[in-house]
């Protein structure tokens, strides 16, 4: 996602958390704020380009040799780079964030990693190796050129909530609240008990394997139904926008609710 997809999962998950979780990553992450979580959410994306930090440009995504729309599917012996992926990256980083061995520099910086690859876990295009994940594949919106990978991580969201006029943060913030009303009591409330069936914190590599298959079904259904070719050059902000905007609503939300869950199951390990 783009740095509103992520401090949007963020500021849920922090609605979301046990207090005891909240006590745990506030002193870890050295802020007593309600945005602990968030402003630590885009924080793997600002160092993938910078000399220590490039050994984590793979960690983002896992590349999942399908074939869209007729087939989609991930294997992580298939699609998980040597370098690593989004799939074992989170779940080394979920041991790490844990490990009473480590320092709290360490448990830190791993905590930091798995805010943010929870989120781009739940980008269909993250899952998908067409094009580098649709970064090669070129198109419109409202007019003017971009990539459809751009189109999945930044534009949809930003229309989505109405544009992006004001910072992101309060807009985060807001759309996170909404997403938090639309989960307790919304439309999201019935299915909010499915999102979890697939959590299970002894199995993190099973568990992010589910939830990979889950948002590269979505890249059949919704980011690529008349297949690669069919997209190109097409104008995306329109009809394409109506039916891909509730698929980032729902990937959102599913995102910051489960990254509450497992935030819990870190904090509970820990104590
Ligand atoms: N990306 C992806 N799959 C790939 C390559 C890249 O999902 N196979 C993502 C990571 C970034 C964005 O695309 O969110 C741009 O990546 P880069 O700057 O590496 O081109
Ligand atoms: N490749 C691709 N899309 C990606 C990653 C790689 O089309 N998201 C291509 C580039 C190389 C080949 O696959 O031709 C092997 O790439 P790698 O060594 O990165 O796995
Ligand atoms: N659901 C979901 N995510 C899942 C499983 C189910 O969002 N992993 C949703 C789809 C339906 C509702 O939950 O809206 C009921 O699903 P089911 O038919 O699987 O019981
Ligand atoms: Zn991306
Ligand atoms: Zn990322």
């Amino acid at each position: 996602w783009g740095s509103l997809g992520h401090i949007t999962t963020a500021y849920l998950a922090s609605r979301f958390v046990a207090n005891s979780t909240e006590a745990y990553f506030k002193e870890l992450l050295r802020s007593d704020q309600d945005d602990y979580l968030a402003k630590v959410a885009s924080w793997a994306d600002s160092i993938r380009y910078t000399k220590w930090g490039r050994f984590t440009k793979t960690f983002h995504f896992i590349d999942a040799h399908d074939n869209p729309p007729l087939s989609c599917n991930v294997d992580f012996e298939r699609d998980c780079k040597g370098t690593g992926c989004v799939v074992d990256a989170l779940a080394n980083y979920t041991e790490q964030a844990f490990d009473r061995s480590l320092p709290a520099w360490r448990r830190a910086q791993a905590a930091k990693f798995v805010v943010h690859f929870v989120g781009d876990l739940h980008q269909p295009l993250h899952n998908e190796d067409v094009s580098r994940g649709g970064n090669g594949i070129h198109v419109k919106w409202d007019g003017k050129e971009f990539n459809l990978h751009h189109v999945w991580d930044t534009s949809i969201a930003e229309k989505w909530i109405g544009g992006l006029r004001g910072k992101p943060y309060p807009l985060a913030r807001k759309w996170s609240n909404q997403l938090a009303v639309e989960i307790i009591d919304g439309k999201f409330t019935a299915e909010k008990e499915h999102w979890l069936k697939d959590l299970d914190f002894t199995n993190p590599n099973g568990t992010a394997m589910a939830w990979s298959r889950e948002a590269n079904a979505l890249v059949c259904t919704h980011v690529l139904p008349e297949g690669p070719q069919a997209i190109v050059g097409r104008e995306l902000g329109g009809d394409y926008f109506t039916k891909a905007g509730p698929v980032i609503e729902k990937q959102v939300a599913r995102a910051g609710y489960r990254m509450a869950a497992w935030l819990d199951s870190i904090a509970r390990e820990y104590q």
